[in-house]
Order: C-alpha cells, then sequence, then structure tokens
C-alpha cells in the first residue's frame, strides 16, 4: 500500500512538473510562433502588398520573430466588409482597407468619403496625419477595431466599357460598380449613373461579364487588377480621395502588453509610409503603363461640372451626421 502511494505521489509529481514544463513551452512556442494573418484585397503585385511587405519585415524585425505575418492578398479572406467583420470577432488579425464599407462600421468615417474634399494628395495626406486623423483613427476603438495607421489608395477615376467620358453628361445611364459606401452612391446617383454597390472580388468578373459598364478605382488599383482587360476607357476625374486604413483585430490587440502593442503601432506605420510611396510611384507611371497596355486614357478633365453634380452629396451627409467633422478639415491649416 505504502509502495503504491508512493509511486502514486512520483506520477502526480511527475504530472505536475510535466504540465508545468508543458506550459512554460506552450507560452514560449506561442510566442516564438504566434502568426499574425494579414488580409487584403488586391494583388500580392499592388501598393497594399507592399505595404504588408513593409509590416511584416518590421514586426518580425522588432519582436524578434516572435510574432510570424501571414500575408493573405487578393480577398482570399473576403472582401473589405467581411474582413471587418472578421476583425471584430478575431478570425482576422490585420487588415489593410480602403475606407469604402467602414462607415457601415464607424460613421464618422464617412466624412473622408465626400467627393472633392481633398484638392491633392498633399493636403489629404496631411489632414490624416493631424489631429483629425488620429481622433478618427481612435473612433475606430468606439466600434470594436483598433485603428493604427491611416495609409492610401489614391484618388479615384472612372473607367468604362462603352465610351471616352469627359463631363458628366456622358456618364448618365452607365452602370457603375461603386463600393458598399452611401456617401460615394449618392454622389453618383447625383451624376446620374446606376450605382451599383460590390464588394471588389467581385468586380473583375462583373465588368468582364458586362453585368456594369463601369467602376472607379485609383491608377493604383486599376494597374494592380489589369482592368484594362475588361475595360477600354479612363477618365482622370479623380473624384474622390480614398483613403486606405491598417485595421486590428481587438482580440488579438488587447491582449498584447504595451511593448508588443507597440512593435503592431510600428509595423502599421512602416506599412502605411511604404504604401504612400509606392502610391506616389504608381502615380507618375500608371498612366504610361495603362496607355501601354491599349487603355484610352482621358486626362484633360475639366472637374467643375463633375464637381457640380456631386455637390448634393455634402447635403446627403450633413443631413444625417452633421458637419462638425467637415467643418475641423474645412479649417485645418492643410
Ligand atoms: O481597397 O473596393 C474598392 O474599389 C477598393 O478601392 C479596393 O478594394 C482597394
Amino acid at each position: 500500500m505504502k509502495t503504491i502511494i508512493s509511486a502514486r505521489r512520483k506520477l502526480t509529481t511527475a504530472i505536475a512538473g510535466l504540465s508545468a514544463a508543458t506550459l512554460t513551452f506552450a507560452a514560449m512556442g506561442l510566442q516564438a510562433e504566434q502568426t499574425v494573418n494579414l488580409g487584403h484585397t488586391l494583388s500580392d503585385s499592388s501598393h497594399y502588398s507592399v505595404g504588408a511587405d513593409a509590416f511584416k519585415e518590421t514586426l518580425e524585425r522588432l519582436s524578434d520573430g516572435e510574432f510570424k505575418v501571414a500575408e493573405h492578398p487578393s480577398g482570399s479572406l473576403g472582401g473589405e466588409r467581411a474582413m471587418i467583420e472578421g476583425l471584430q470577432i478575431g478570425t482576422v488579425d490585420v487588415v489593410i482597407t480602403s475606407s469604402g464599407p467602414l462607415g457601415n462600421f464607424v460613421p464618422e468615417s464617412y466624412v473622408l468619403d465626400l467627393p472633392f474634399l481633398f484638392a491633392d494628395y498633399e493636403e489629404a495626406r496631411c489632414v490624416l496625419d493631424s489631429e483629425i486623423g488620429q481622433d478618427l483613427l481612435a473612433k475606430m476603438g468606439d466600434h470594436n477595431l483598433v485603428g493604427l495607421a491611416w495609409s492610401e489608395n489614391g484618388f479615384r477615376h472612372m473607367t468604362n466599357s462603352k465610351l471616352q467620358i469627359n463631363s458628366p453628361e456622358d456618364a448618365k445611364g452607365l452602370k457603375v460598380r461603386t463600393m458598399e459606401n452611401k456617401v460615394h452612391m449618392a454622389a453618383f446617383e447625383q451624376m446620374g449613373v446606376h450605382p451599383t454597390p460590390m464588394a471588389f472580388p467581385e468586380v473583375f468578373t462583373a465588368l468582364q461579364q458586362g453585368t456594369v459598364d463601369g467602376q472607379e478605382n485609383p491608377i493604383t488599383v486599376i494597374v494592380a487588377t489589369k482592368f484594362w482587360e475588361v475595360q477600354d476607357y479612363l477618365t482622370l476625374t479623380g473624384h474622390v480621395y480614398s483613403p486606405a486604413i491598417v485595421l486590428g483585430s481587438p482580440v488579438l490587440l488587447e491582449g498584447l502588453n504595451e511593448e508588443q502593442r507597440s512593435w503592431f503601432q510600428q509595423a502599421a506605420d512602416a506599412s502605411a509610409e511604404a504604401t504612400r510611396d509606392e502610391v506616389t510611384r504608381l502615380e507618375k507611371d500608371g498612366v504610361a503603363l495603362l496607355r501601354g497596355e491599349g487603355m484610352t486614357v482621358t486626362t484633360d478633365v475639366d472637374k467643375a461640372p463633375f464637381q457640380k453634380a456631386v455637390e448634393p452629396a455634402y447635403k446627403v451627409y450633413t443631413d444625417q451626421y452633421g458637419n462638425e467633422m467637415l467643418k475641423r478639415i474645412r479649417a485645418s491649416s492643410c
């Protein structure tokens, strides 16, 4: 009996020791190998992918391999709306997304989707880097998201398969895919086109099959998605600046210590900077590339009639969300 008890004790002690070791090992193992799943909708040659690479390089370097980043490009984790939902429940860790579906989650961000709000890249970047941008990032926290950094998609332009667009009248009656964003949809309705909201991963096929005649996106996206294969005409309307944002999942980020959290912040900042640099490069080289691929590009666009046509979208926005943010942006020194 004594022997049995003693054997049992030994066994229990051994198991206790083992589980402590296993736990320590597991904890170490978890730290050594934690994979961060980063999703975006664009191809692995896009400006978002350049940003994903910078995120990966920075986080893996700062954490000395404690975190590994797995990039999931081309909408392989779903469209932008689905990925934002994934962040909220913790099935995705980090997402680089346009502001397209963001207003559905964080209405405060709709202000950035107003047409012709920013005159140029310099102004848009300056506002997003100011306290206004920081306040908007902080708002993400009220909606179960972590706003890490303002990245960039670019000024959006119209493409279609029917005709060369020189004025809003030319666009009347076209079926144009828009993002799932009510401010954008209101603007296009004012222009007389039929806005058809759709998640980005479906757009290429919809254009190919003629479900829609056109779409609008920055040069960056038109290049990365090879839209020239399904669209003949591009008009540089620059009708709205399209910010991108690096968002994190609160499920992951709220469980991190301060140092780990700072690695994620630095990785997001490096990602945004690398993406902006790539946008700048493509703004210089993109049009020549698209012409080379056979697109008819209208560069000399009188923007005033477009601006006039979409102006009522401002009232649609302010009626619902007030004009406090808009006033702040207009009063900024940028
Ligand atoms: O974020 O949906 C869109 O048109 C976006 O510009 C694209 O997914 C990149």
